[in-house]
């Protein structure tokens, strides 16, 4: 089984370095043994404080294009939109500073091994140097909420421990603690919109306090800036991380000095071991969860010379590994209590980061999710439920202020104070990524699934319901009538844009596929969520009057599904985004079964956009192919997403990879691949869709014989599988409650009463 990740040599930058979180604090670890560099982040910690964006033009910009659409004036209604109805950009994730571990020892290290031990969530990194054996140990604690830091030598050896960061900051050193404490700026401009323009501070910015203490048998000094270490074989550092962020809507003024002064003090009294024996038992647990073996033996090579390899090996243990490291991801980024993950989950080193390191919502963030439930984490997607909440509240004055509407809309980006309102700031050409009001109805899918899967409901009738209801009376209120069909127009296909005439290339359009996708998914969910709860009012009955009327897809000249309501000529054929599928996957609108001409205007879609795009793209493709039933394409994407990308300087580009330390590259670096393509693994063994469990529906034909055990099927069943020789061999469901179930395998489909914690098992 695949669970280390294993390296000869310490990181030289990000993408080498082993990723650690407890959700909200986070931690890269380069394993320099003479400089050791730990850069810490806090998933609070962001540009800016509350705000709410209004542009009072925008509702009459947004009246006017939804006439000047129909009548053909897309240009006009473009340049109309882009003038008036934008507004500022999203606020960024920022990096919280850096802890170095100086060896003051001469000589070069020999027998060097870093690896990362998923199953315990702990770091380690061995080394001798001058015929010493020395010996680290990194984990991030959830239980204790600390970093930790382990440091052994078989004899004394010395150290000087310091901290520095980027924002408004100052590191100090008392006794045997190590102090720093900065601000966050109330300014600052996004690379891809202004570039790197000089940081402003109005001290109302999130405050932040990272205190290390440190134990040693050695002695321990301190100056104005570092402590130092003499004559240690052992030391323990423990860090602790507080911010002032207190909630979206109100300025950052919690107590944090003292509080993280207090706590890291309290976790100073606990022996490393008692730390460690929770921090595992916490983490093991989770990560325990799941167990998938595809049938190859464990191997011990370089994790960096693997993938570089593998092009030519063929080495598809690989798969194993980024599908566990998927899963460790999510621990490491995503508890109760946490923000939800964000571009880079909440691994950050850089002040100006690819896209703020913000949230895109029009797919990426949910894209974070996608495994989570899968995978038998339910419970780690709640911070996703909160941010969804959050831009519940915010949403609903982007719905007043830009369309008079009621219920709630969000649009592409969101940051960690709920913006909703449309980004752009007026640049032309923005409109592909900046006019997109469907955020909030693919997000709520995320609330019905939580349901689906946990059937918890009381969260569907006290938590999911409301927000479905509100989603929903946003577009209740802005579509129109067209035809047979009500729409939500103008639309745009995220980012995407087509030729309107030969010279002109335009995002907007009548309507667009994913528009009406997303329509029929929420309001066909929440005619579902009505059904459990037992409501029958008003509302309801206007969902399920209007829903039939979403469905818009028509089949174009070479059997593509259409993107827009007209088949117009393509700008980039190969474009990322695959949002005309959403109803294949996440949505289930689509399935090969049920509606089998969609699948196949899928299929052909999917084989007119190719298979090599940015890295979260691939990640979607596993996902849709394993969803048509062709495993065999899924896994090429894998391994496609499985090519070795060497670590760059950061900057945009296409074409995917996987970074040394397993990051998913866009390129630059972006965790959604990474998530992406552990859905698409686990949606190669079980899928559940139409009221059925799917037992190995997209088996991959290298994966002869294999395992895995403990996936999520809806209904809150635990399921385990086994296959021999690319078949079923056999599988077991567990369910904590009694209920029926309709479990469809290769050979066919069965209806199962399920006993209430009575494992049932099939062998054929
Ligand atoms: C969407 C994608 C880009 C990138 C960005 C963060 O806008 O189209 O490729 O992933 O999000």
């Amino acid at each position: 089984m695949e669970n280390k990740l294993r390296y000869s040599a310490p990181a030289a930058c990000f993408e080498e370095a082993l990723p650690l979180g407890n959700g909200s604090v986070g931690a890269m670890v380069y394993g320099k043994w003479d400089k050791e560099k730990l850069s810490l982040n806090h998933d609070t910690l962001w540009s800016v404080k509350p705000r709410r964006i209004a542009r009072p033009e925008a509702y009459e910009a947004y009246k006017k294009a939804q006439k000047l659409v129909p009548e053909d004036k897309i240009e006009d209604a473009t340049s109309l939109l882009e003038r008036d109805f934008t507004a500022d950009f999203g606020q960024s994730y920022l990096p919280l500073g850096n802890i170095y571990i100086e060896a003051k020892c001469g000589g070069t290290a020999e027998e060097y091994a870093r690896e990362l031990d998923m199953q315990k969530g702990i770091a380690t990194v061995r080394y001798t140097q001058n015929g010493i054996r020395f010996a680290r140990e990194y984990f991030v604690s959830h239980p204790d909420n600390c970093i930790v830091v382990h440091i052994t030598s078989e004899k004394p050896a010395d150290y000087v421990f310091s901290a520095d960061s980027q924002l408004k900051s100052a590191s100090t050193a008392f006794g045997r603690c190590l102090y720093l404490t900065g601000e966050c700026p109330t300014s600052i401009s996004p690379l891809y919109a202004m570039g790197t323009v000089p940081l402003t501070y109005d001290g109302e910015g999130i405050k932040f306090a990272a205190i290390g203490s440190l134990a040693s048998d050695g002695t321990v000094t301190s100056d104005d800036t570092c402590l130092t270490v003499a004559q240690a074989t052992e030391i323990t550092l423990v860090i602790c991380i507080e911010t002032s962020y207190i909630n979206f809507d109100v300025l950052p003024t919690k107590p944090y000095y003292y509080p993280c002064e207090a706590r890291v003090q309290k976790m100073a009294e606990k022996s490393y071991t008692e730390l460690r024996a929770r921090h595992v038992a916490d983490h093991g647990e989770l990560y325990g969860r799941v167990q998938l073996d595809l049938g190859f033996p464990e191997n011990h090579a370089m994790t960096d010379e693997r993938i570089r390899a593998e092009e030519k090996s063929g080495d598809l243990g690989l798969a194993e590994l980024l599908f566990n490291f998927g899963r460790y991801l999510i621990i490491a980024s995503s508890r109760e209590g946490s923000e939800a993950t964000n571009l880079q989950g909440i691994w950050n080193e850089q002040l100006y980061a690819p896209w703020s390191s913000n949230y895109t919502v029009n797919i990426n963030t949910e894209m974070n999710y996608w495994p989570v439930l899968m995978c038998g984490l339910a419970g780690l997607d709640l911070p996703l439920v909160e941010l969804i909440r959050k831009i519940s509240v915010t949403g609903a004055n982007a719905a007043k202020d830009f369309y008079r509407a009621r219920g709630f809309c969000a649009h592409h980006n969101v940051d960690l104070w709920g913006l909703a309102t449309p980004v752009g700031a007026q640049r032309t050409g923005c409109l592909s990524y900046a006019y997109w009001n469907m955020s909030s109805g693919w997000l709520c899918r995320h609330l019905w699934e939580h349901y689906e899967y946990t059937l918890d409901k009381a969260f569907l009738r006290d938590t999911a319901y409301p927000i479905m209801k509100s989603a929903a009376e946003f577009y209740l209120d802005v579509m129109v009538k067209d035809g047979e069909h009500y729409i939500v127009t103008p639309s745009t296909s995220p980012e995407n844009s087509y030729y309107h005439t030969k010279t002109s290339r335009v995002s907007l359009a009548r309507h667009t596929a994913m528009t009406q996708g997303i329509l029929t998914d929420l309001f066909g969910n929440i005619s579902k969520a009505a059904s459990v709860l037992g409501i029958d009012d008003e509302f309801v009955r206007e969902v399920r009057k209007k829903l039939p009327t979403f469905c818009t897809y028509e089949i174009g000249s070479e059997g593509q599904l259409l993107e827009y309501d007209k088949e117009f000529a393509e700008v980039d054929v190969h474009h990322r985004h695959m949002s005309h599928l959403y109803g294949l996957y996440p949505g289930e609108s689509i399935t090969a079964e049920g509606t089998p001409e969609l699948a196949e205007a899928c299929r052909v879609t999917l084989l007119r956009r190719g298979d090599v795009s940015t890295g979260w793209s691939m990640g979607w493709r596993v996902c849709l192919w394993a969803k048509l039933g062709d495993g065999d394409h899924s896994l090429e994407l894998v391994k496609n997403q499985l090519k070795f990308k060497a670590p760059d300087d950061g900057r945009v580009s296409f074409g995917g990879g996987t970074y040394p330390n397993l990051f998913d590259a866009h390129p630059p670096f972006q965790i959604d691949g990474n998530f992406g393509v552990c859905a698409g693994i686990a949606l190669m063994l079980l899928q559940c869709d139409s009221g059925k469990i799917r037992i190995l529906p997209a088996l991959p034909s290298d994966f002869q014989n294999g395992s895995v055990h403990g996936l999520a099927a809806k209904g809150n069943v635990t399921v385990d599988i086994t296959w021999q020789n690319g078949k079923l061999k056999s599988y077991s469901l567990l369910s904590p409650t009694a209920q029926n179930v309709t479990v469809a395998t290769p050979h066919g489909e069965t209806s199962i009463r399920l006993e209430s914690n009575i494992k049932f098992t099939f062998t054929e």
